[in-house]
């Protein structure tokens, strides 16, 4: 029989490059098209029965990623155990910016597990970040993973999860 492994999990990355969408996929099967910037944060708990028989139990705290929420975010970071740093394929910023996230996350958690997201892949006309640039930069950072994903079109969003649940897995279990 497995056993439950609970993990406090955040996204991290600049501001309208899908984390709520993402989470809004994974967690409620559902794609809003309007942008409502989160206004501080949101809670939200999810589980994935692992091929062990191990339950990794998420609870998801999508951050704002607006600058003004930097406080927030060392707030309700501190904990997390593991992270998505999320930009958007089309929005060079948004990855040039990625850094910066590993940064706080380095700073706001104690090692947080982390994969690296490039969303809003469905965008293929408006792409700016071609997918080896994303895959270079997640060998550079150290992610345990990397996806292209959408949150509309529900591409590769369970399996980034999946990874990184696998990730957690594999501290928690060595210890
Ligand atoms: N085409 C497309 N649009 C997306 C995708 N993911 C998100 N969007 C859109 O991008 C906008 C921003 O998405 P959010 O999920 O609110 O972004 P966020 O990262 O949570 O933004 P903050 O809360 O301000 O930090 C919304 O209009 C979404 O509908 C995607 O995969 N494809
Ligand atoms: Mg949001």
């Amino acid at each position: 029989m497995g056993l439950t492994y609970r993990c406090k999990l955040i996204l991290f990355g600049n501001a309208a490059v899908g984390k709520t969408s993402i989470i809004d996929m994974y967690v409620n099967n559902k794609f809003e098209e309007e942008y409502i910037s989160t206004l501080g944060y949101n809670v939200f708990e999810k589980s994935i029965k692992m091929k062990d028989e191990n339950i990794v139990n998420f609870m998801i705290f999508d951050i704002g990623g607006q600058e003004q929420f930097e406080e927030l975010r060392k707030k309700y970071a501190a904990g997390a155990k593991a992270a998505l740093l999320v930009y958007d394929v089309t929005n060079r910023e948004s990855f040039e910016n990625i850094k910066k996230w590993q940064n706080d996350l380095i700073n706001f958690t104690e090692n947080a597990t982390f994969i690296l997201v490039g969303n809003k892949v469905d965008l293929e006309d408006a792409r700016q970040i071609q997918k080896d640039e994303g895959e270079a930069l997640a060998s550079d950072i150290g992610a345990y993973g990397f996806f292209e994903t959408s949150a509309k079109t529900n591409t590769e969003i369970d399996e980034a999860f999946h990874k990184l649940a696998q990730a957690y897995l594999e501290i928690v279990i060595s210890k």
